[in-house]
């Protein structure tokens, strides 16, 4: 299976990936976590991501797809991966798509965390990252709603879009998660077997 996690900062991307991965037992790939290893690990790439990442700015997009593309690459992501924060622009969206379909190997859903922004400044304020100050998580969101928010009528329009209500507690937010991804997980299995009696 192959999904994205689509949200503002903070809205639960990379804490709802913690236990959908064991659960669909794909990949993660969170673009955040891989751009702050990379800048862990002192490489160029790194580097120069976290010059924007500090003042709340998305990296270029060149970076990331140099970043991401090694990655699915690798034969792990031949059978799904749970994209997480990524893809975050057009441009992103655009390369995600063309490096899937000519595998063959098309997204099965986009799943937005829609989160009010009083909501997400607390729970940053209490995560304490360098990228999470409130004067920064301003920029990120309005960053977000500029770049981000556009590729969502994208999906919606191919009918991939799935929006969860991610206001919520942890395990309610999971739930509604399951259940969208279970019944894509149905519906699949049921394609798959008209398919084998045609
Ligand atoms: P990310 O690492 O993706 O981080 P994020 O968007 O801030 O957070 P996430 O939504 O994963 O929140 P989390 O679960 O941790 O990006 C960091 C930066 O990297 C970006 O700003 C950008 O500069 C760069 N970047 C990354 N990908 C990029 C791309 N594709 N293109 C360009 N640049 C890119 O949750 C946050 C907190 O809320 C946690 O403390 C958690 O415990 C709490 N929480 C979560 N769910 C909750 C709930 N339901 N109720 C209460 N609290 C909750």
């Amino acid at each position: 299976m192959r999904i994205v996690f689509v949200g503002p900062p903070g809205a639960g991307k990379g804490t709802q990936s913690k236990w959908l991965l064991g659960y669909l037992g794909i990949p993660h790939l969170s673009t955040g976590d891989m751009l702050r290893q990379a800048y862990n690990d002192g490489t160029r790439l790194g580097r120069l991501a976290h010059q924007y990442i500090v003042k709340g700015q998305l990296v270029p997009d060149a970076i990331v797809l140099e970043i991401v593309g090694e990655r699915l690459e690798r034969p792990e992501c031949d059978n799904g991966a749970l994209f997480d924060g990524f893809p975050r622009t057009a441009g992103q969206a655009r390369a995600l798509d063309e490096f899937l379909l000519e595998r063959g190997k098309p997204l099965d859903a986009v799943l937005e965390m829609r989160v009010d922004e009083q909501q997400l400044i607390e729970r940053l304020t209490n995560r304490g990252r360098d990228d999470d100050r409130p004067e920064i998580v301003h920029q990120r969101f309005e960053i977000y709603r500029r770049k981000t928010e556009p590729i969502l009528k994208y999906y919606q329009q191919r009918g991939l879009l799935f929006t969860i209500d991610a206001n919520k507690p942890q395990d309610e937010v999971s739930n509604q998660i399951k259940r969208i991804v279970d019944a894509i997980r149905a519906a699949t299995a049921t394609q798959q077997a008209t398919e084998l009696d045609d």
